[in-house]
């Protein structure tokens, strides 16, 4: 089993929607059938290695369940957590599939399907908290429009933030132990989504009553469908302190959402992603991410049962490969050499040296005092440095 820097188990995850999904696309029938609010699939992830799973509200009961139905759902879920051990490590609102949600969830210009969304949301925070999941993620799935003045866009943006908003103030009054995660996406469903990236996302977190407890569930596949660096995207959100959840897949650049398995897209993102979230950088500055390795993607409809779980053991598999090559690369000397002839070791080092102010260093310091041709000279080994991380992929 995969360890982080730490010494840290790395514990893997999965969406219950993921492996029982039907294969259902926009041109086609679904090609598998759907199992139909039964459990028995947590039993299998236990068997593929995975500690935990995920579900939507939806994919326990239908919306239109009665009490009784729920309870007796729940109960079965319950179950099934108990004889073998897997946990509910975090819980998805479905805020998106059944029709009512088809104008938005939280920004429905229709104020009755927003205080159903919200009766609906809160309703299964309550669920989060009796499974024990500490994680609550908002998609936004239907957050978007397909016509730029089908809604006033800064009222949909204050409705959305005002929701969040208003959940944290429930999960605050409760005194539930749970984070919430806003998962972006910059389109599908919706021809546009609003919080469309990890950095739009992070801009309206920052306005919030809440936002000590509000951060991100990043998705590989979203952001490359924006044709931005996933990795680089996940920096940031550990910086900031931001990364509460992850969920990881594949996906072949800039098209729809593929949800392929994770490093079956950029295998070369995936390393270095693997190496960011359990090492916290080169340098190692950054706390390495402690989350479960949460996989939220498609088993293609081109498989029946035994694909399915083929493809799900190959995240796991994928996940642990890298690790390993991770490692390797980062204690192989020819690395370490690489990595302080392109003066990587220099960026932990703050810009202004300790005690030195602003005003010593204006007055002190020449720009003169720079040979900057001989610096703009200088010869960093960076190709050399990326063919040694493709050695080491490559094996
Ligand atoms: C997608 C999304 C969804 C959400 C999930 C959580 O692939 O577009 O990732 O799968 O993650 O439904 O709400
Ligand atoms: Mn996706
Ligand atoms: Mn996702």
């Amino acid at each position: 089993m995969a360890k982080d820097k730490n010494g840290n188990e790395v514990k893997y995850s999965f969406g219950l929607w993921t492996v029982n999904w039907a294969g259902g696309d926009p041109f086609g029938a679904p090609t598998r059938p759907w199992n139909d609010y039964n459990f028995d699939s947590i039993r299998k992830l236990k068997e593929i290695g995975a500690h935990a799973f995920t579900f939507h509200d939806d994919d326990a009961f239908p919306p239109t369940a009665t009490d009784a139905e729920r309870s007796e759902a729940i109960a079965k879920l319950k179950k099934v957590i108990n004889e073998t051990g897997i946990v509910c490590e975090m819980t998805p609102f479905n805020g998106f599939s059944h029709p009512v949600f088809k104008e938005g969830g939280f920004i429905s210009s229709n104020r009755e399907v927003r205080r159903y969304g919200l009766i609906k949301t809160l309703r299964h925070v309550d669920l989060a908290a009796e499974l024990g999941a500490t994680t609550f993620v908002l998609w936004n799935g239907r957050e978007g429009a397909e016509y730029d003045n089908s809604k006033d866009l800064g009222d949909a943006h204050a409705r959305y933030a005002e929701a969040i908003d208003t959940v944290a103030d429930y999960i605050k009054a409760k005194g539930y132990d749970i984070r919430i995660a806003l998962e972006p996406k910059p389109n599908e469903p919706r021809g546009d989504m609003l919080l469309p990236t990890i950095g739009h996302a992070l801009a309206v977190i920052d306005s919030l009553d809440n936002s000590d407890i509000v951060g991100l569930n990043p998705e590989v596949g979203h952001e490359q469908m924006a044709n931005l660096n996933f990795t680089h995207g996940i920096a940031l959100a550990m910086y900031l302190g931001k990364l509460f959840h992850i969920d990881l897949n594949g996906q072949n650049g800039a098209k729809f959402d593929q949800d392929l398995v994770f490093g079956h897209g950029d295998l070369k993102e995936a390393f270095f992603l693997v190496d960011l979230l359990n090492n916290g950088g080169i340098n190692g500055n950054l706390q390495p991410y402690t989350g479960y390795r949460h996989f939220d993607y498609k088993p293609s409809r081109t498989e029946s049962d035994a694909g399915v779980w083929e493809s799900a053991r190959a995240n796991i598999e994928i996940y642990e490969t890298l690790s390993k090559k991770a490692e390797n690369y980062r204690k192989d000397p020819k690395t370490i050499e690489l990595f302080k002839r392109a003066k990587i070791d220099q960026l932990g080092q703050p810009t202004l040296a300790a005690g030195e102010s602003v005003v010593d260093f204006r007055n002190s310091v020449s720009q003169y005092d720079f040979d900057i041709d001989t610096i703009g000279k200088e010869d960093y080994g960076l190709v050399e440095l990326h063919q040694q991380a493709i050695r080491h992929i490559l094996g």
